[in-house]
């Protein structure tokens, strides 16, 4: 429900961004909003702790490590290190490298832990004496289609706050409080469940050469690194599996089998958790003063590492819109949702039909999987299909690449 503003304590706070959510979105959004020297506070409901050791993405793409290369943060905010841009594919146990490289000049992607990503963020936003408030409760939004819409919460200790400000930046994903604050027939969502669930879990074992998704006609499997020491792995699984059916012992079976590696060295497993493959886009990305960034907006299934890599696309591209507000232009803020929902659909699309492949080639029935392996032999044989699928890894395809423009004044806080 919206309420009114006009329930406000009278001490209500006012800046430029109120920004729901301290994810690789949010952190994104306010540390270029800060490197503009635009005025914003970050609203987020759990812990420093809890947001800095969530795991979840591995890969920085090259896009995205151009656009903070862009904004001179790359050596700030990207831990991890350089990836050598191969990924190997292994069917049916025979294995084939692919480059995921394009060639082109400058800096690439990184394996860089989504929570390496995080913690780096937000000391780089602290120290830009940003602000950040972990541990907001009961943050809602209200008067969003004024020209001044208001952000309430509750500090730790219960105390009421109020904030007022020119814009709001939704990056508290897709259970956070921003959506579910536009009126009702307002956005529209596009949602698919692939009927698919993936057994994911962490691990302290070794990291394999290069990020590996292996088909069989025992089920997709997945082998990735997560730092020195630890790695990532998914085995296919019913969508409403338990995880607790999966001992350790029934996991590393599954994995040695469906990764064709006898030898495949165990680690003690500290994380596991059962998730359906699923895809959901809600249009447009904007209700009035709420701008929608990350997945708060869209879930991509995690088939081709897009999901974390969108959520840095669109705070990109709403921190450079509102610098251009800043300076009396506000085309970039109405062309927000539709930019940044070009590359939504076009990532989908291609985590789709990676999805469908790597999992069709194994397991589905002999038709679809004819379809799909063909699929993979011309990836492994075609030197224009194996071009576009980096161009799509890289993420430097042409859909809306919003890190071509080059940022105004980026010597410092306060700058322009
Ligand atoms: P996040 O990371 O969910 O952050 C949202 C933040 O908002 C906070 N929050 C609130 N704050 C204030 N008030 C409220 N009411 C709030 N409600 C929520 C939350 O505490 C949190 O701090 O969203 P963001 O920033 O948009 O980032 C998106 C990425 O996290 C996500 O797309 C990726 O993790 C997806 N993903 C992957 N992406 C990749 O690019 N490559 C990968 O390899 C990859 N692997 C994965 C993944 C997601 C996975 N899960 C979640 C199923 C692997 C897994 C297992």
């Amino acid at each position: 429900m919206v309420e009114k503003a006009s329930q406000l304590p009278d001490s209500a706070e006012s800046t430029t961004v109120v920004v729901i959510g301290a994810g690789p979105a949010g952190l994104t959004v306010a540390t270029l909003l800060r490197r503009s020297g635009i005025d914003c506070v970050v609203l987020e409901s759990r812990s420093r702790d809890h947001v800095a050791q969530r795991q979840r993405a591995g890969i920085v793409e090259t896009r995205a490590v151009r656009m903070f290369d862009s904004w001179g943060l790359s050596d700030r905010v990207l831990g991890g290190v350089p990836y050598d841009g191969i990924l190997e594919f292994r069917v049916d146990g025979r294995s084939r490298l692919v480059s995921d490289s394009d060639g082109s000049e400058g800096p690439a992607a990184r394996l860089c832990p989504q929570q390496v990503l995080v913690q780096k963020l937000t000391g780089t936003y602290l120290e830009d004496v940003g602000d950040l408030r972990f541990e907001a409760a009961d943050v809602s939004l209200h008067d969003l289609s004024g020209d001044r819409p208001t952000v309430r919460y509750r500090t730790a200790d219960g105390t009421p706050r109020a904030i007022t400000c020119d814009f709001v930046a939704g990056c508290d994903g897709d259970h956070g409080v921003s959506r579910t604050a536009v009126p009702e027939g307002e956005l529209t969502a596009y949602a698919f469940d692939h009927g698919i669930g993936w057994l994911t879990v962490l691990a302290d074992a070794p990291p394999p050469a290069h990020p590996l998704l292996a088909v069989s006609r025992q089920g997709f499997a997945a082998h990735f690194p997560r730092g020195p020491h630890s790695s990532r792995y998914y085995l296919q699984c019913p969508p409403d599996d338990d995880p607790g059916a999966w001992s350790e012992d029934r996991v590393w079976d599954a994995l040695r089998t469906r990764l064709g590696d006898p030898g495949l060295v165990s680690g003690p497993i500290t994380d596991r958790e059962v998730f359906r493959l699923r895809s959901l886009v809600h249009e447009p990305m904007q209700y009035g003063r709420l701008f929608l960034v990350g997945d708060a907006a869209h879930i991509v299934s995690p088939m081709g590492g897009k999901g974390m890599n969108l959520a840095l696309y669109d705070a990109d591209v709403f921190a450079r819109a509102v610098r251009a507000f800043g300076r009396g232009d506000d085309s970039a803020l109405s062309a927000y949702s539709a930019r940044c929902l070009r590359r939504v659909w076009n990532d989908q699309e291609f985590s789709h039909w990676l999805t469908r492949t790597l999992h069709d080639a194994g397991d589905a029935e002999p038709f679809l999987r004819n379809l799909a392996r063909a699929r993979l032999d011309r990836l492994f044989t075609s030197r224009a299909a194996s071009e576009a699928f980096a161009e799509m890894m890289t993420g430097l395809d042409p859909t809306g690449d919003a890190s071509q423009e080059v940022p105004g004044n980026l010597s410092g806080v306060g700058g322009d």
